[in-house]
């Protein structure tokens, strides 16, 4: 199970190619719709967001509502192409716009140059932005929903918002209200103050970063393993995590916060409750050992401020070696709630991943009959 997109922000459309989806899976367009919509959402998103209505087409790998065990291909259409079919034309134009040579700070604009070769770097920026997050969170819808037919639902908050903070540990017991505020954040007061630091932020003609968590109840003991690096669950959400736009960190649990405590006070005991086995608490956020140990898995991450801003930062006109301002594009002043939102989607993507190595992938009577004699196994240990 995997998948890879293409698709560049103001082009034809976001495309993704999941495989590795097993077959007999109820999938409608409603359950990747949802959270297309989510990723829409959130204060301080920019002008774009008002043209783009996101719905998913399927191109391949369901047929009347089921997956067939085939590719599951996937369109959303770029409403503003319609604004951009001559400077993103795929057939080459007579008058071919003025390239873009004032590479933004912080953005992929000036190594993307360097790297490729290009004169102009809407060569690069049109890929490297995070329109192309549209297209992942397609994928985890797929991921989503198969999760879901075995109880495992995740959710996401957001606990900061430049300076202003809310609790990790009471983001993570909240995060299934967090649809209910404009920034994901659970608490309404908390999300009254964050929507203030985006206005000031804005007016200030800047942007602001933030922190999320993603929290995954319902996942079995055992996905993920220890035998070999690469099979570590942690290890892969971590990858996945930072594989989003404008990461700079991730935590499992209480994270960097673990590291200045004594053992006794970070493990998680293992207690016998009715004959069942049972935790005193979720510090290490649901994985042991690069394997989830049946806890929930509590993923946090930090977003930096997005790079283009309004308030142009010193940069270097590539095309005449001078000194200059970074050039202005449409941007939002901050998208930490559309992250939380791609965050579930990543880790929903890893966890399937990990899912259908335990319990095989083919179809789902065969996956259901493996998860389920695995929980017999468990229980009557
Ligand atoms: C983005 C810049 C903006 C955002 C875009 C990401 O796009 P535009 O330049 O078209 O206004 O709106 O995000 C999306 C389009 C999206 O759907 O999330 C960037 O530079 O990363």
């Amino acid at each position: 199970f995997g998948f890879s997109t293409a698709g560049e922000s103001h082009g034809p459309g976001e495309v993704t190619l999941v495989h590795g989806v097993p077959a007999g899976l109820g999938l409608l367009a409603e359950d990747v719709d949802r959270d297309l919509a989510r990723r829409q959402q959130g204060y301080g998103r920019g002008g774009r967001q008002k043209i783009e209505k996101d719905k998913v087409e399927f191109l391949g790998g369901v047929r009347h509502g089921y997956t067939l065990g085939s590719p599951v291909a996937m369109l959303v259409r770029n409403r503003d192409y319609a604004n951009w079919e001559h400077r993103m034309s795929p057939a080459p134009v007579e008058d071919p716009p003025d390239p873009i040579t004032l590479p933004r700070p912080g953005h992929a604009d000036l190594a993307g140059m360097q790297k490729y070769a290009f004169d102009d770097l809407r060569n690069v920026l049109e890929r490297s932005s995070a329109r192309e997050t549209t297209a992942r969170v397609a994928a985890g819808g797929v991921a989503k929903k198969l999760l879901s037919d075995f109880g495992v639902e995740i959710h996401s908050a957001v606990y900061r918002i430049g300076t202003v903070a809310y609790p990790k540990e009471r983001a993570v017991v909240d995060a299934a209200r967090a649809d209910e505020s404009e920034v994901r954040c659970p608490d309404p007061e908390v999300s009254e103050r964050m929507k203030e630091e985006i206005d000031a932020a804005r007016y200030a003609r800047d942007a602001l970063g933030g922190e999320f968590v993603v929290v995954a109840h319902g996942c079995p003991p055992g996905l993920g393993s220890y035998v070999d690096w690469r099979d570590k669950v942690d290890a892969r959400l971590a990858a996945a995590i930072l594989s989003i736009n404008a990461m700079k960190g991730v935590e499992f649990g209480m994270g960097f916060g673990l590291a200045a405590k004594r053992s006794s006070e970070v493990q998680d005991e293992i207690l016998a409750e009715n004959g069942h086995l049972a935790r005193a608490s979720n510090r290490l956020g649901g994985i042991e050992g690069g394997m989830t140990n049946g806890e929930p898995v509590v993923v946090s991450a930090a977003m930096k401020p997005i790079s283009t801003i309004a308030k142009q930062l010193r940069t270097v006109d590539i095309s005449t070696g001078e000194e200059t301002k970074a050039f202005k594009e449409r941007a939002d002043s901050c998208a930490v709630p559309a992250a939380a939102v791609i965050g579930e989607s990543m880790v929903a993507v890893v966890l399937a991943e990990a899912f259908l190595e335990k319990f095989g992938a083919d179809n789902m009577t065969d996956i259901r009959a493996a998860h389920d004699s695995y929980a017999r196994r468990l229980a009557e240990a």
